[in-house]
């Protein structure tokens, strides 16, 4: 479905609930309220430059009042505002050991699980870093949720999406129905469509990796990125790199440009040999998009991203998305 330009994101959340009449508009209502967490957290990271000048580098600011880390911050911004929202029965976070619950008297049906703050090494340097969510239904039947209710697959997400703090604040999101990008007015504070339906290109000749790990890729991996490095003009090669080491911030470039994003799994870590990112805060939301524009997301062994049942709440997993038929490239390579 197409929308005139200068649609707001909540416009556009309330058109979409209109195409179907037995919405109770609680998934809006969600939505909304993750927004206004979001803008939020948008105003701090804007604000984090200036941290030293205004004399907010300590643990206290110039009014005496504790500083907290941006990431800490933009964590218990989106558990104060969910947890009263009446939405939700559960949430995860990336940054929390265990589930956390709702506020008792504002149950709802949904669960959210959301890395606050994705980019952690990108966080004080001023470069993009970005907020990634994932919603399912819940499958308890009432009051608290538990883990059952978050150890879903990501093929059962009904929204997903990442609110990324770059050169401008930007809103991309699904609920099945097409990706959807909205750029953030700063001056009214207000979320415009300025990406309709976004389509990733089938085909890209760009490639996400941090190219440091390739000693503790297994050798087919390695292999893989080297082809792909090898002048070849029949097939574009060799490809450009792209690396900005936020995942958000990677991922949205490729989604707009095309590529093929990777972090497979390494030899670092043989207890937990999965790579890095996690399943339920990372991979699984950006599978949800990236599908619903046309690519693809899976493991470095095949398996599809969102088939995956998850069996823990911190659970890793091997990650290669993007253009579809890069995808299929790789896949058909490792398997
Ligand atoms: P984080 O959740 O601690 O930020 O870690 C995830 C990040 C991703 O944003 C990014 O793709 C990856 O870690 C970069 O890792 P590396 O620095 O190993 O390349
Ligand atoms: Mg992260």
């Amino acid at each position: 479905m197409r929308r005139p330009l200068g649609v707001t994101v909540s416009r556009h959340i309330m058109d979409s609930q209109r195409l179907h009449p037995k919405a109770t508009g609680d998934l809006s209502g969600l939505l909304n309220e993750l927004i206004v967490a979001a803008k939020t957290i948008g105003a701090e990271v804007n604000m984090a430059g200036l941290a030293d000048i205004l004399g907010m580098s300590g643990k206290t600011n110039i009014q005496g009042e504790e500083v907290q880390k941006l990431d800490e911050f933009a964590n218990r911004t989106i558990i104060n505002r969910m947890a009263r929202s009446g939405y939700l029965c559960v949430m995860t976070s990336e940054e929390e050991d265990d589930i956390i619950p709702v506020q008792d008297g504002y149950t709802g049906k949904y669960t959210l699980a959301f890395d606050p703050l994705d980019g952690s090494s990108n966080i004080d340097v001023n470069v993009s870093i970005g907020t990634i969510f994932s919603v399912h239904r819940r499958v308890t039947a009432s009051g608290q949720g538990d883990k059952r209710d978050i150890l879903q697959a990501g093929r059962k997400q009904v929204a997903a999406g990442y609110i990324l703090y770059g050169s401008s604040t930007m809103l991309v999101f699904t609920t099945g129905e097409g990706v959807h990008g909205f750029t953030l007015d700063p001056s009214v504070g207000e979320f415009y469509l300025s990406h309709a339906d976004i389509k990733t290109p089938e085909r890209s000749k760009y490639l996400s990796i941090n190219a440091g790990n390739r000693p503790y890729w297994q050798q087919n991996v390695r292999d893989y990125f080297d082809l792909l490095g090898e002048y070849d003009p029949e097939k574009d090669r060799p490809y450009s790199t792209r690396y900005i080491g936020s995942l958000v911030a990677d991922f949205h470039r490729n989604l707009i440009t095309g590529g093929l994003f990777a972090y497979p799994r390494d030899s670092r870590n043989p207890d937990q040999p999965h790579g890095k990112l996690r399943l339920l805060y990372e991979a699984s939301p950006l599978a949800m998009l990236i599908e619903e524009a046309g690519g693809r997301a899976i493991t470095d062994d095949g398996r599809n991203i969102l088939d995956i049942e998850p069996e823990d709440l911190h659970q890793r997993v091997p990650l290669i998305i993007g253009s579809k038929a890069d995808v299929d490239e790789a896949e058909e390579f490792l398997s």
